[in-house]
């Protein structure tokens, strides 16, 4: 059978977190799920995370939120380093770091987490590492891959929600500091970063494609509707 993109041709077909309990590791609890957010830079991940974990909680339920490269001292010193703009990097050596963070955060925030029922929602996961450093820096994407399958033990998200913005719109809103050494790359690189997402979009299952450019609480709107529609016992589908 033919290949329908590059990036389907390597994609591997691992299961969600059920995978855990087939990889002979501690079950997930019932009601684990694990939700990435994933876009361009000020895509609206964070204001969407915020929602949503709002939205659970009115409904009893407390998530785990977290975010990668981050979520453990150890990643957030690590996210120091990756994101410094005064350090120059290759980009072998920024991919790495961002598995260093990965694996970490996989062991210590995240499985704990499925295994104790709970849903986790993380800013970026392994689609970020596909675009940026697979599509962005352009390396190999079977390396980009295999690496990162050593990093997370194939542990995929349930559910991706890619919020799609183009990336001037999404650097256009950016309002706080100065940019970090990723987000000051070129706008080729950024553009390369956004049409990896879209091509992932297409080949990687799991992902829900969300249009970011409405409004806040539109974009808010089709991920809830998104999440609801997949998982309707945990987001219950709203009214009106
Ligand atoms: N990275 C990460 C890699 O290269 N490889 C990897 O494997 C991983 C995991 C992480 C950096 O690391 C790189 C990618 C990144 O460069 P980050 O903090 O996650 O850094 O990256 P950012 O995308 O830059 O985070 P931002 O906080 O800037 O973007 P968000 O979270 O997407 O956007 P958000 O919600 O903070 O919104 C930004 C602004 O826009 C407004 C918000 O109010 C806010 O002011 N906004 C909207 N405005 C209008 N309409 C909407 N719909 C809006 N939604 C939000």
């Amino acid at each position: 059978m033919r290949c329908r993109s590059r990036i389907w041709a390597l994609s591997t077909t691992t299961s969600t977190s059920g995978r855990l309990e087939s990889s002979g590791r501690k079950p997930v609890g019932p009601g684990a799920r694990f939700i990435a957010f994933e876009g361009v830079e000020g895509a609206g991940k964070s204001t969407q995370i915020r929602l949503v974990a709002d939205a659970l909680r009115k409904q009893g339920i407390e998530p785990v939120v977290t975010r990668e490269p981050g979520g453990t001292r150890a990643g957030e010193a690590i996210r120091a380093v990756a994101l410094d703009r005064d350090l120059e990097l290759d980009p072998a050596t920024e991919l790495l770091l961002m598995l260093a963070a990965r694996s970490v955060f996989v062991r210590q925030v995240v499985r704990p987490a499925l295994e104790a029922g709970r849903i986790v929602l993380t800013d970026r996961y392994e689609l970020s590492t596909f675009a940026y450093q697979g599509g962005g820096r352009q390396l190999p994407l079977t390396d980009v891959r295999e690496l990162n399958q050593l990093a997370t033990g194939g542990l995929r998200p349930d559910l991706s929600m890619l919020l799609d913005v183009d990336p001037d719109r999404g650097l256009a809103r950016r309002t706080r500091g100065a940019r970090d050494r990723i987000e000051g790359a070129d706008l080729d690189f950024h553009r390369r970063v956004a049409q990896t997402y879209r091509e992932l979009a297409r080949a990687e299952p799991n992902v829900a494609l969300i249009d970011g450019r409405g409004e806040i609480e539109q974009v808010f709107a089709a991920v809830w509707e998104a999440l609801s529609a997949r998982f309707p016992e945990t987001f219950a589908p709203r009214q009106g």
